[in-house]
Parts: C-alpha cells; sequence; structure tokens
C-alpha cells in the first residue's frame, strides 16, 4: 500500500541512516515489508531521529505534505464501568458520588450543539454499565439517525460490542449487524490496549481479550464498517509488546483492508491503580509513532492524538510518521480524569495554525478521509 519509491537513490541519501540501520533503510526505501525483530531494533536504536526519518519518509509517500483533522465531538454517556482497569482513571461504580449517567436527551443535545457548531462526526464510547444496554444504544442511534441524518455516528469499543452481546446473550456479530441498523457507521479503535495476554491480564483483566477484540473488528469489516485501532503505551510493557501488538493489527488488516488509522494512546497514570508509573517520556511518544508507522505499511493513516500528546508533543509527532491530528473533540473525560493537561477542546482556527507551523498543509476530512469543502472556507 506504501506507493513504490520514484527515486530511491534520492531517498536514501535523504535518509542519512547510521551504518548500523542501513539495512532497514534500504527496506523502508524500496517499501519493503519490516519484520518482528526490525520493529524491536527501530525501538532500541538509540538514534531516535534517524528512526524518525524513515517514518516521515514513508508519511510523506503516502500523504505529501498534507495533515487532516475533523470536526467531531466526543459523547461519554456513563461512567459507570464493570470492569476496573487499573489504567483506568474514567471508570465507577453506580454508587460513587461522581458516577454519571445521561439521558437519551443528554446525548441528543450535545450531538445538536456540536451539529450547530459544523461537526461531521460524533464518537461515542461509555463505560461498561448494565442498564446501557444494546435496546438503550439502538435507540440512542435511531434518535440521532433521526435528526441529524448527515452526522457521522462513530461509536463503540470492541469491548462495548462484547460487553453488550452478553448482556443480550447474543453473538457480537447480531450486536453489530443490529447497530448498524440502527445508524452505526463506524466504529473506534480503544480498548485494544495491549495485545500480549500476560500484560493484558495485568492491566485489564476483566474485559475482552486479544483475539475477541480482533475478531469484532473482523466481524465489523465484514459486514462493511470501516473500523480504527489503538495501542495504550508507555505502562508495564516492553518493545516486544508494542511491536506484537502493531504486527497483530497488521495481519488483521492483511486480511480485512478494514482499518483506517492507527492511534498510539500515550498512558496516563493519574487517578489510576498504576499512578506509581511516571507514563511515556516524550521521546517514547514519538517513538511509539514512528516505529508504528513503519510497521503497519498497510493503514493508511496515523494519528497525533493531541489530547494525550499535548498541542506540542503532537506537532512534532507530524515528523515522527503522523498525518493526521484528530479533530476538535469538545469534551473528553476518559483521558482528563488521568490527568491529561491538554485542553478539553480545539477551535479548527488552533489545530490549522499547529499543522501548519509545523510545515504541513492542514485539510478537514470527515470520518471516512474524504476532504470536507465549506461554503466559507476556514482561515
Ligand atoms: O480505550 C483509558 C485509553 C481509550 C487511559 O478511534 C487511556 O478515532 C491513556 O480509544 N491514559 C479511549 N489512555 C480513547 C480512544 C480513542 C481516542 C481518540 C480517537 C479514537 C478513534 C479512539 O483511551 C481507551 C483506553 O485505551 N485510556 N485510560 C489513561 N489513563
Amino acid at each position: 500500500m506504501i506507493p513504490a519509491p520514484t527515486d530511491p537513490a534520492r531517498d536514501l541519501r535523504r535518509l542519512r541512516a547510521p551504518a548500523d540501520l542501513a539495512d532497514l533503510a534500504e527496506k523502508v526505501v524500496h517499501a519493503q515489508r519490516l519484520s518482528f525483530e526490525d520493529g524491536v531494533r527501530l525501538y532500541r536504536h538509540p538514534d531516535l531521529l534517524a528512526v524518525g526519518r524513515l517514518a516521515d519518509l514513508v508519511r510523506e509517500r503516502l500523504h505529501g505534505d498534507r495533515v487532516s483533522y475533523n470536526i467531531n465531538r466526543h459523547i461519554e454517556p456513563t461512567n459507570v464501568c464493570a470492569t476496573a482497569c487499573a489504567f483506568c482513571a474514567f471508570g465507577r461504580v453506580a454508587s460513587d458520588p461522581d458516577a454519571y449517567e445521561m439521558t437519551q436527551e443528554d446525548v441528543l443535545e450535545r450531538a445538536a450543539a456540536c451539529v450547530a457548531e459544523g461537526a461531521t462526526e460524533v464518537h461515542i464510547v461509555a463505560g461498561l454499565h448494565p442498564l446501557f444496554d444494546l435496546a438503550w444504544y439502538e435507540e440512542i442511534l435511531k434518535g440521532l439517525k433521526a435528526r441529524f441524518p448527515a452526522l457521522h455516528l462513530k461509536c463503540f469499543t470492541a469491548v462495548e460490542i462484547v460487553y453488550l452481546a452478553g448482556l443480550a446473550r447474543v453473538s457480537p456479530e447480531t450486536v453489530l449487524r443490529r447497530l448498524i441498523a440502527a445508524g452505526l457507521d463506524s466504529m473506534p479503535g480503544g480498548g485494544a490496549e495491549i495485545f500480549d495476554p500476560v500484560v493484558r491480564s495485568q492491566i485489564c483483566d476483566n474485559k475482552c481479550d486479544a483475539d475477541q477484540w480482533i475478531d469484532v473488528h473482523r466481524t465489523a469489516h465484514r459486514l462493511g464498517l470501516r473500523s480504527n485501532a489503538t495501542m495504550l503505551y508507555g505502562h508495564i510493557e516492553g518493545d516486544e509488546h508494542r511491536v506484537d501488538h502493531v504486527l497483530r493489527l497488521r495481519a488483521l488488516q492483511d486480511e480485512t483492508k478494514g482499518f483506517q488509522t492507527f492511534i498510539p494512546l500515550a498512558f496516563h497514570p493519574a487517578n489510576t491503580q498504576l499512578s506509581h508509573l511516571p507514563g511515556p517520556t516524550g521521546r517514547l511518544d514519538l517513538r511509539v509513532t514512528a516505529v508504528s508507522r513503519l510497521l503497519l505499511d498497510n493503514v493508511a493513516h496515523v494519528k497525533a492524538y493531541w489530547v494525550m500528546l499535548g498541542e506540542k508533543t503532537a506537532q512534532v509527532a507530524l515528523s515522527f510518521g503522523a498525518d493526521d491530528f484528530d479533530g476538535t473533540v469538545v469534551e473528553e473525560k476518559i483521558v482528563h480524569m488521568a490527568g491529561a493537561e491538554s485542553p478539553q477542546a480545539l477551535t479548527v482556527e488552533r489545530i490549522r495554525h499547529l499543522i501548519r507551523e509545523a510545515g504541513r498543509t492542514p485539510y478537514e476530512r470527515d470520518t471516512l478521509y474524504h476532504a470536507v469543502v465549506r461554503e466559507k472556507a476556514p482561515a
């Protein structure tokens, strides 16, 4: 999927790869697939900038100087959650004083507000709440589609799909079919965390495993949905776990071609059971972005998710393989409860400024990465 090189010799000169990365530079320049061992080497190579140049070449071949963003809004209908994942500061039990449950009207009101501001997408994910069952979400989707037919509904992680299937005693495929019939347009990539079973058992023992997560996305792709994929890094995982995670995504993408975007998620430790951990450094943020771009040769986009990276690192990530800045977001709770210092929302003007200042050309996209053309062109 990475376009064939037009001038490999020039690209190779531009990479200025150190001698001990020369073989990987050759592979990248000739658009050859990298192996598990290559991925681990890239994580361990001391010259981060050299690794970044490899990823930037791939980004440029795929996207030129264009960086996308969208006008969207996150809605998290409840923080009541049955799982208590060790990395999470968002989930609550129903009796907690700060547990909340939105009504269907609350969700519709938030959607109405973002549509009025030009949003093309709502991103809905929530805790695993036993009363927010399949019928509740079908109603929400139907209500949203009836009122805002043009709004793209990107909703529910694979973890939620598996949970809703358990509540309704039906298969995840049945859940997906019913949600699609109610208006679901695509799926976000959350809940993947780290696929390795040992790490997964330590950070999120009570929810769907890697095979289930992958199988839900496989089914979603077969049913015609596009989806995203994430990886939570910077906690107790090691280099091999990150490489393994991304290669499992690559294998599914070879099969289905249904993933649009990969989103590395930087762990925020505050108010979690893992609050003793320091969280990722800026160098790890950039390296994960770069190595993921290099390994995922069959996924078109890599996001610099400013909510988790912060504006500054997200901007630099645009030179380490990322080509998408996510969106305006408006109200993010999951990682702000875990200490994120990024703003709750960014304006379109701010996003465009950050992208331009990073030397790229911003363009608004919809959820499926079509360019959005507005009557009144943005500044
Ligand atoms: O699934 C939870 C992660 C995810 C923490 O698909 C944490 O376009 C860091 O998946 N520190 C939700 N991360 C966010 C998500 C997402 C975001 C933006 C765009 C898309 C997309 C998907 O956040 C969870 C979990 O992996 N998370 N707690 C934390 N303390």
